[in-house]
C-alpha cells in the first residue's frame, strides 16, 4: 500500500487513528498497511543481491536511492503531524551495512568534494541534499542529459539557495502584498466568494520569480491559465490589476463595462496587462476561465503556439504558458493528459509549460485518497518525462529556488516541469464554507497556523535581516494602500447597463464581402497545387485524382468536386498572404479520402503540402493530423484563434458526433467566451454529418445543440450543400472582420455525389447563398424547406414522381437564420398551401425544433413535419432499417 507523507496525510492520519482504536475498522488493505508500517525491510533477495556487491558499488546504490526516493521523505507538507517511515530503499540495511558501519569511510562517487567520507556524513549530505524541505523526482526520465544537469545544480550546494538580505526582503515583501490583500478582502467583504489563496501565499513570489528571473533568460511574454483559488491575488499582485478595480467588483450593484456582453463572476475573469520586470516590459495575460477546472489548459497552449508563430519566436522560449492546476483538479480532469500529450508533437508543442499545483491538500470536500489513486497528485507527470519539485509553501525561499530551477530547466530542455506548491487551505472551499464539516482534525491544525508570511518574517527578523518595526512599517503602508484603494473603488461610478441583442438578427456585413476570385488565379493556384515536383513518387491513384481535379479548372463546364472547391478555397487565401491551420484526427488526407492536402512519396515516405508551395510571400498551410483526442485539440485550435484571428483556423471532427468529446469547450468558450469575456474567436468546426445508414455514431454532428447554444449572434451555423457554397462560405469566414465561430456541418456521401458538384464559374462570381430556392413553377402550391444533404434525396423523389408542384428552399445558413430573405421568397410563391420542414434526423433531433420556432412566425399555415420519429439515439443501427426509414420520410414528403 502506497503512502505519501506529504499528500495523503491527512486522510492517512485519519485511517491510522481508527485503526488504533479498532484494527478491523479500516479496510483490509489498509489494515495490512498499518500492521506493517514500522517493520518495513527490503525484500531479503534485495538485500542478498546488495551483499554480493562490493561495498563502493553498495554505497553508490545507496546514494542513487536518495536521488531516486528521496522525496518520499522530504519535509514538504507543512500540516504534517508525524514523520513518515523511511522506506526500505533509504535504509543502510537493504544495503548489507549496519549502524557499526557509520563511522567507517566509503567513497563519495562525487557527492562530495572528498573522495571518501564517513557513511554517516554521506547520509547526512543526502538528506539534506534529497530530503530537506524540497522533495525533487527526476531520475530515471528518458532525457539522461536533464538528469545530469539538474544533479549538477543541486548536489553541490546541499539544494539549497544563498540569497541576499535584498532577494529575502523582496520575498517578504511579496508575501506581505499576497496575504494582507487576502486579510483585507475578508474583513471587508466578509461573507463574499474570493476563493483565497491564504496557506499558498508563496504563489507569489514564485510567480514574480518566473516573471522577474525569466526575463533574464529570455522569457518575454506570459500566458497563464488557472482556476478560480488565488485568482484574484494573481491579478492583483502578478498582472498589477488595480486594487480599486478588484474591490470595485465587489461592490453591490457592480455591473462590467468593459465590453458589451453579459459578463462574469470576478474570479473568472482574464486580464492582460504589461509589467516592469528586470529593467524591461514583459507582457502577461491571465486567461479567462471558466467554472470547469481545468479546461482552459489546451486554450492557453494554442494561444501561446500561435503567438509563437506570429512574433517569430522559432525557439519557443519568449512566449510562456504557466497553468496552474489545483490538486483535486490536475489529478482528476482528463484534459489534463489531453494537454499534456501536446509537449512534444509537431504542430502544438509549445516548448514547455511551466505548471504550478496549488497542492493544498482538498478539493471542495474530499481529501487525496478520495481524490486519487496515485502517490502525488503531479503524478501525470512521470508519463510525460516532466520534473517534479515538491516544495513547501512554509519555506517560501526553497519555493523561489526550485522556481528558478523549473525555468532554468524549461529554458534549456523545453520540457513540461511541475513544481507542486505543498500547503493548506485556510478557509472552506470558500470563505463561507465551513471546512470542518468534513475535516475537523486537519481544520484544528490549520487554524493554529501562522500565516506564512508572518513565519517568515519573524524568521528574518531572528535572523536580523529585518527590524520588527520596519516589517511592522511595511505592512501598515500596505494596508493604508488597500484602505486608499478601497475609498478610490466606492467613487468609481457604477457602469450604464448596455443593451443587448436578444435575438439573432441577419448580420448585414456577411453580404459584403466579396468572396469570388478572378479566373486566372484559380487557375495559378490549381496549377501550382497539381505539379508534382521533380523526383517525388506519386501513388499513382493519387497521381489521377490530382489530374482529374487540375482539368475541373482548366476544362470549360467540367463539373467541381467538394475536394477541388476546399483546396482552392485555402489555395486563394493563401494566394493572399493568409494563414490556414486545419487540424483533426486524419485531417491531413481526410478521413474520407477525398481532401488530400498531404501527399506522402511511395519510396520514402516524405511528406510534401502542394497547398505551401503555390508562390512567393504566400500565408502558411498547416495542416495536421491532431492527436485523438477532441477536448484539448478543440480548445487548442480556439485558443490559436483567439490569438491569431486574422487567419483561418479549422478543426475538423472525425465525425460529427465526436464534437461531444469536446463539449465543455463549445458551451464554455465557443459558445459563450464573448458574452462573458468579450472573447473574439473565429475558428471554425467541421462537423461530418448525415444519414447514410452508418448507424448511430457516425451519422449526426448534433445539429440540435449547436442551435439550442445560438443566441445573440454568438455563432454561425451552416450546412452547405454544393462545393462553390462551401468555397464562399470559408473565404467570407476568413475575410470578414468580425469575428465568431463558425460551425459547419460537412458532407461524407456528398463528396463523391455526381449532383454535389458545381462550376468553375461559381467560384469566380457569386457568394454564399444563405438560401437556394428550388422553384420550378411559381404555381407551387406547397413547400419543402430543408437543410443539407436530403435535399438531394428530395429532388430525386420529385423528378422520379414528375412532381412540378413543389418548391424547395434550401436553409444553407441555419444560424443567423435568414429570415428576411426567406420572407422574400415566400413571397414569389402566392399559392402556397402547404408548408413543409424535410430532415433526415429524428424530429427530436436536427433543425426541426428551432425552425419550427423561428417559422411560424412567417408562415400562415401550420408547419408540417417529416422526418425520423422522436428517438433516444441518433440513427438505425441496421443498413436496411436506416433505409426503410428513408423511404418513408421520401413517401411522405410527396404523398398528398
Ligand atoms: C470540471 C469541474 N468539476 C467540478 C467542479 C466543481 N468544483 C469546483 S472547485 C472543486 C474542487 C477543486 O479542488 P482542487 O483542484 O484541489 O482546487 P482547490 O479548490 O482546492 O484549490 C470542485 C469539485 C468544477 N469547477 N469543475
Amino acid at each position: 500500500m502506497p503512502i505519501d507523507n506529504a499528500v495523503n496525510l491527512t486522510a492517512v492520519e485519519e485511517l491510522y487513528s481508527r485503526y488504533l482504536n479498532d484494527p478491523n475498522s479500516v479496510d483490509a488493505s489498509w489494515k495490512n498497511y498499518f500492521e506493517n508500517i514500522d517493520q518495513e525491510k527490503a525484500p531479503a533477495g534485495v538485500v542478498k543481491q546488495f551483499e554480493a556487491l562490493p561495498e563502493d558499488l553498495r554505497i553508490y546504490n545507496l546514494i542513487d536511492a536518495y536521488r531516486n526516493y528521496g522525496h518520499l521523505i522530504a519535509k514538504i507538507n507543512p500540516i504534517a503531524t508525524y514523520e513518515i517511515e523511511e522506506p526500505w530503499q533509504l535504509k543502510i540495511e537493504t544495503y548489507g551495512f549496519d549502524r557499526n558501519d557509520l563511522a567507517r569511510s566509503f567513497p563519495t562517487s562525487g557527492l562530495l568534494p572528498r573522495e571518501t567520507a564517513p557513511l554517516q556524513e554521506i547520509i547526512n549530505t543526502l538528506r539534506n541534499i534529497y530530503c530537506d524541505r524540497i522533495g525533487i523526482e527526476y531520475m530515471g526520465l528518458e532525457n539522461l542529459e536533464m538528469e545530469k544537469w539538474i544533479q549538477e545544480r543541486i548536489e553541490p550546494n546541499q539544494f539549497k539557495v544563498k540569497l541576499n538580505v535584498d532577494q529575502k526582503k523582496m520575498i517578504l515583501e511579496q508575501l506581505n502584498r499576497s496575504e494582507l490583500f487576502e486579510s483585507f478582502l475578508h474583513m471587508k467583504y466578509t461573507a463574499q466568494k474570493r476563493f483565497s489563496l491564504e496557506g499558498g501565499e508563496t504563489l507569489i513570489p514564485m510567480l514574480e520569480t518566473i516573471v522577474e528571473n525569466g526575463s533574464k533568460i529570455g522569457m518575454r511574454d506570459f500566458v497563464i491559465g488557472m482556476a478560480h483559488r488565488g485568482r484574484l491575488n494573481v491579478l492583483s499582485n502578478i498582472l498589477r490589476k488595480s486594487h480599486s478595480e478588484i474591490f470595485s467588483e465587489f461592490e453591490e450593484g457592480y455591473i462590467p463595462n468593459s465590453f458589451e456582453g453579459s459578463g462574469d463572476v470576478k474570479y473568472h475573469k482574464g486580464f492582460t496587462s504589461e509589467v516592469p520586470a528586470n529593467g524591461q516590459k514583459v507582457k502577461i495575460s491571465l486567461a479567462p476561465n471558466p467554472s470547469h477546472l481545468e479546461a482552459v489548459d489546451p486554450v492557453v497552449e494554442g494561444q501561446v503556439y500561435a503567438k509563437q508563430i506570429l512574433s517569430n519566436d522559432n525557439k519557443k522560449e519568449a512566449i510562456i504558458p504557466i497553468l496552474i492546476h489545483g490538486d483535486a483538479a490536475l489529478s482528476g480532469q482528463g484534459v489534463v493528459y489531453e494537454t499534456m500529450q501536446f509537449y512534444n508533437v509537431p504542430g502544438y508543442n509549445t516548448g514547455g509549460t511551466i505548471h504550478i499545483v496549488i497542492n493544498n491538500q482538498i478539493g471542495f470536500t474530499a481529501s487525496p485518497a478520495e481524490s486519487r489513486s496515485t502517490l502525488y497528485c503531479t503524478d501525470i507527470a512521470r508519463a510525460f518525462d516532466a520534473p517534479v519539485f515538491h516544495v513547501n509553501a512554509e519555506d517560501p525561499e526553497g519555493c523561489v529556488y526550485a522556481t528558478n530551477l523549473a525555468i532554468a530547466l524549461r529554458q534549456t530542455f523545453h520540457c513540461d516541469v511541475f513544481i507542486d506548491l505543498n500547503c493548506y487551505r485556510k478557509y472552506g472551499h470558500n470563505e463561507s464554507d465551513e471546512p470542518a464539516f468534513t475535516q475537523p482534525l486537519e481544520y484544528q491544525l490549520i487554524r493554529k497556523k501562522k500565516p506564512i508570511r508572518e513565519l517568515y518574517r519573524d524568521y528574518l527578523i531572528q535572523q536580523g535581516h529585518v527590524e520588527k518595526n520596519i516589517a511592522e512599517a511595511l505592512e501598515a503602508e500596505f494596508t493604508k494602500a488597500l484602505e486608499n484603494a478601497l475609498q478610490e473603488s466606492k467613487t468609481l461610478s457604477s457602469a450604464s447597463v448596455k443593451p443587448k441583442k436578444e435575438e439573432s438578427s441577419q448580420d448585414k456585413s456577411l453580404d459584403e464581402i466579396s468572396t469570388k476570385v478572378p479566373v486566372d488565379i484559380l487557375k495559378k493556384i490549381a496549377d501550382s497545387m497539381s505539379s508534382v515536383p521533380e523526383g517525388f513518387s506519386i501513388h499513382p491513384k493519387l497521381l489521377n485524382l490530382v489530374k482529374e481535379r487540375l482539368s475541373m479548372v482548366q476544362e470549360n463546364g467540367k463539373p467541381l468536386d467538394w475536394g477541388m472547391a476546399e483546396l482552392l478555397a485555402y489555395g486563394s487565401l493563401l494566394w493572399d498572404g493568409i494563414s490556414v491551420r486545419l487540424s483533426g484526427q486524419d485531417s491531413a488526407r481526410g478521413t474520407f479520402s477525398h481532401r488530400h492536402a498531404v501527399w506522402m512519396d511511395q519510396k520514402v515516405e516524405k511528406a510534401y503540402y502542394p497547398l505551401n508551395h503555390l508562390k512567393e510571400g504566400q500565408g502558411k498551410f498547416d495542416v495536421i493530423n491532431s492527436t485523438l483526442s477532441e477536448n484539448a485539440v478543440l480548445g487548442f485550435e480556439m485558443g490559436y484563434s483567439i490569438a491569431y484571428l486574422q487567419s483561418l483556423v479549422i478543426w475538423e471532427a472525425q465525425f460529427g458526433d465526436f464534437c461531444n468529446g469536446a463539449q465543455v469547450i463549445i458551451d464554455q468558450f465557443i459558445t459563450t467566451g464573448e458574452q462573458k469575456w468579450g472573447q473574439k474567436c473565429g475558428v471554425v468546426l467541421f462537423l461530418p454529418h448525415g444519414y447514410e445508414g452508418q448507424g448511430p455514431e457516425h451519422s449526426s454532428g448534433r445539429m440540435e445543440r449547436f442551435l439550442s447554444l445560438a443566441a445573440q449572434d454568438n455563432i454561425r451555423i451552416a450546412n452547405p450543400t454544393t462545393p462553390a457554397q462551401f468555397f464562399h462560405l470559408l473565404r467570407r469566414q476568413t475575410l470578414n472582420p468580425l469575428k465568431k465561430p463558425l460551425i459547419i456541418f460537412t458532407p461524407k456521401g456528398l463528396l463523391r455525389h455526381p449532383a454535389c458538384t458545381s462550376q468553375l464559374q461559381d467560384l469566380t462570381s457569386g457568394k454564399f447563398k444563405e438560401i437556394i430556392p428550388d422553384i420550378k413553377s411559381d404555381k407551387a402550391s406547397r413547400l419543402i424547406l430543408c437543410s443539407g444533404r436530403i435535399y438531394y434525396d428530395i429532388v430525386a423523389e420529385q423528378a422520379k414522381q414528375n412532381n412540378t408542384d413543389t418548391a424547395i428552399l434550401r436553409i444553407e445558413q441555419l444560424y443567423p437564420l435568414p429570415l428576411e430573405k426567406i420572407k422574400d421568397e415566400l413571397k414569389k410563391l402566392p399559392n402556397l398551401n402547404e408548408w413543409i420542414w424535410a430532415q433526415e434526423e429524428p424530429q427530436n433531433m436536427g433543425a426541426w425544433e428551432f425552425m419550427h420556432h423561428h417559422l411560424k412566425k412567417l408562415l400562415p399555415l401550420e408547419l408540417r413535419y417529416v422526418g425520423r420519429n422522436r428517438s433516444a439515439s441518433p440513427a438505425a443501427g441496421s443498413y436496411a432499417l436506416h433505409k426503410a426509414q428513408h423511404a418513408e420520410i421520401m413517401n411522405a414528403l410527396f404523398k398528398r
